[in-house]
């Protein structure tokens, strides 16, 4: 009797993705679902959660566990973002790290090559983003790894955002030696984040790691990210988008309530906490101009999310030290968010 042709076997993976903040990660992760679940903007530590991204795929189905980018850690807040990323980073499949390659490696990219010779994940992508852009610094990146792995260290510039040089490395980094079994070779993607065409060749090269086994998720579900914390997050994002300076990192949104009526839709109570008074009048705007602004574009964006309609109510309020009470971190999904 002639052999039946054998359907492929589908696949599953948990995928971390990291890397230094502004790398383009959420960019990448959007791109691969086909569906924003993660906010973007230029301003670094935009993503302060770990966020799933599912992608359904005939070969079978991944789940994208989108990090707040590391960065040089600042306050409690900044902590408990860099430690988010690190806790993500152990207990995947996968391990995917993306490089922002539109600019030369940096300590933070250092950092995370070194992690991956330290503790010697099975598998590991590295995603070389931006590379529409020019220069595009792909053999710098790749030497770099050479040098980390044969154990000749480069001394990197810090982020070009901070003014110091001697700020300690965000993740252990200190160890110049890679004593023991060499790391895995990771696979080297080229792609850009804003291209979907650039993201087709990290799907390809984490379903080729991928092995079979059951979808972790239901199909037709792109997040399990809460509701709550994903209209916070695009409010934030709104926020972001208009705000200049340090007031964007200085920004917390939580939200307090949300009514839903069958026939009317939502209504949703958000506040939004700033650190002292001189900014509550910044986020306000002249004649409350900024905050409807941001009520207006972020409202059709989230009715198209949930398929709803969805009315915001937006509240300023000064909190100073909202970064260190444990009770709002909690309720912004900051606390015993790391898996
Ligand atoms: N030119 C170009 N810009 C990109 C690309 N990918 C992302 N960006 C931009 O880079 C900026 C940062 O993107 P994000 O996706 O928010 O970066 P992130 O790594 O998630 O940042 P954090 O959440 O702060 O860690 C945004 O302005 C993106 O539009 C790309 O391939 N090319
Ligand atoms: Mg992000």
């Amino acid at each position: 009797m002639p052999e039946q042709p054998q359907t492929p076997m589908r696949k599953s993976a948990m995928v971390g993705v990291v890397g230094r903040t502004n790398a383009g990660k959420s960019t990448v992760v959007n791109q691969m679902v086909g569906e924003k679940v993660s906010i973007v903007s230029p301003v670094e530590q935009t993503t302060r959660n770990t966020i799933r991204g599912i992608v359904e795929d005939p070969r079978g189905q991944l789940v994208l566990l989108d990090t707040p980018g590391l960065h040089k850690a600042v306050g409690p807040l900044g902590k408990l973002l860099n430690g988010m990323a690190r806790a993500t980073s152990a207990g995947v499949d996968i391990l995917l790290v993306v490089f922002d390659a539109a600019h030369e490696p940096q300590l933070e990219d250092e950092g995370w090559m070194r992690r991956v010779v330290k503790e010697h994940p099975e598998k590991v992508v590295f995603a070389l983003n931006k590379c529409d852009r020019s220069p595009f610094y792909e053999t710098m990146f790749r030497d770099l790894w050479k040098e980390v792995t044969t154990g000749t260290t480069g001394s990197l510039p810090v982020d070009a955002g901070t003014t110091s040089t001697t700020c300690s490395l965000p993740v252990d980094a200190g160890t110049t030696s890679t004593t023991g079994s060499l790391p895995v070779e990771p696979r080297w993607v080229t792609c850009c984040g804003i291209r979907k065409g650039g993201c087709d060749a990290l799907l390809d090269a984490l379903f080729d790691l991928s092995t079979p086994g059951p979808a972790l998720f239901p199909e037709d579900v792109v997040t399990d990210y809460p509701r709550k914390l994903a209209i916070a997050d695009v409010v934030r994002e709104k926020l972001i988008q208009r705000l200049r300076d340090e007031v964007p990192h200085e920004v917390g949104v939580a939200v307090k309530d949300l009514h839903e009526d069958r026939r009317r839709g939502w209504d949703v109570a958000v506040t939004i906490y700033v650190n002292r008074a001189s900014q509550k009048g910044i986020v306000i705007g002249p004649r409350g101009s900024l905050l409807k602004a941001v009520r207006l574009s972020a409202e059709p964006e989230l009715s198209d999310m949930f398929g709803v309609k969805v009315r915001l109510e937006l509240w300023v309020k000064v909190e100073p030290n909202w970064m260190k009470n444990n009770r709002l971190l909690a309720e912004m999904g900051y606390l015993g968010a790391t898996r």
